[in-house]
């Protein structure tokens, strides 16, 4: 078996020792290597760039690195074989980790505890109980609901959104385009969890923010956007927090990555930025993950994240 390994700013060789650890029958490519790319069976990429997999014509199945599979639907040459995704617990727990820290962090004013404390001044801020506060999370999929269930499980009001109709124990569910301004209007903190594709690509903008419970326990709104930076206008970002319509924000993603250094992004006041790592893809966790996936789809059974061409995700 014949897998090319491209994760181009990753380093190559932990990744491959480790998926050739899982795989100790595969022998592992990389990018610049000589090799005719007929004799390539599987592809496990990151961000490759465009036409890179269209060379290998007999390609069985690619493998993602992540969760998200948006970097694959945008190269025009996209060979038409089956693509498996990461859906494993060690990425979604450090999802989670995430979610809750950022909820947390706004819930409890901690940016402003940070400000008083450089400036040598104690004074305490009412606050208010999670089940107070209500969480709206954008994506009801495997990060979605995991990280619903443990914001649920610290208190926190929640509700979820998603495409199709779900009924989850203990989660207020909305869906489609007409069930959106309803989760909007009773949130105070929203979690953005959704893939990119067309139909969410600047979903994140001024109108949608104006549509957020302007009246809620922590006196406005809070956007978190771990989701993808395509999904949100920065700009619309900046004039929200300005004008009020959002009070603070957590992202860790961005329109371009990385961000560019003039972004006001940057030194905004009210804002948490970490460098898209909500959720890394750690190489031991993951190459099991794959491996996994490689030797069922060999062995003719399904895997088990198989990407929707139809639907992007
Ligand atoms: P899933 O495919 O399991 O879930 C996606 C969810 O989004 C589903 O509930 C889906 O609805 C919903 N959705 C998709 N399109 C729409 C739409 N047009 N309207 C309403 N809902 C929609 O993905 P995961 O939960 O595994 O991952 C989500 C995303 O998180 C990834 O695609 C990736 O972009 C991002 N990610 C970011 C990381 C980071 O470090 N920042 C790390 C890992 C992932 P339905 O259930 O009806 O299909
Ligand atoms: C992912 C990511 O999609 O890390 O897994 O962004």
């Amino acid at each position: 078996m014949k897998i090319m390994l491209n994760a181009k700013g990753w380093d190559h060789e932990v990744w491959a020792t480790r998926i050739g650890e899982e795989l100790p029958e595969a022998e592992i490519f990389s990018h610049d290597d000589d090799i005719d790319p007929a004799s390539i069976d599987y592809a496990i990429v990151w961000k490759p760039e465009h036409g890179f997999l269209a060379r290998f014509a007999n390609l069985k199945l690619i493998c993602s690195l992540g969760a998200g599979v948006d970097f694959l639907f945008e190269d025009p040459a996209l060979p038409p074989c089956p693509i498996v995704r990461v859906v494993d617990p060690d990425l979604t727990n450090r999802m989670s980790e995430y979610v809750l820290l950022q909820c947390l962090l706004h819930h409890r004013r901690t940016l402003s505890y940070l400000r008083y404390q450089s400036a040598g001044i104690w004074k305490a801020q009412e606050d208010a109980a999670a089940s107070e506060v209500r969480v709206g999370i954008l994506g009801l999929g495997v990060l979605g609901q995991d990280a619903a269930k443990k914001l649920g499980m610290m208190g926190y009001d929640v509700a979820g959104w998603s495409r199709s109709a779900k009924d989850l124990d203990g989660l207020v569910t909305y869906h489609g385009e007409d069930g959106l301004d309803a989760m909007l209007a009773r949130t105070d903190i929203l979690v953005a969890l959704l893939p990119h594709t067309p139909q969410t690509e600047g979903i994140l903008n001024l109108s949608l923010f104006r549509k957020l419970a302007q009246d809620g326990i922590l006196g406005g709104p809070v956007l978190i956007n771990a989701g993808r930076g395509k999904l949100q206008i920065e700009r619309d970002i900046m004039e929200a927090l300005d004008e009020g319509s959002l009070i603070g924000a957590s992202l860790d993603v961005f329109e371009e990555e990385p961000l560019y250094d003039a972004s006001p992004i940057w030194s905004h006041p009210s804002i948490i930025l970490t460098p898209h790592n909500a959720a890394t893809s750690s190489p031991r966790a993951t190459s099991a993950y794959l491996a996994r996936q490689i030797r069922q789809f060999e062995a003719g059974k399904p895997v088990e994240s198989p990407v929707d061409r139809k639907v992007g995700y």
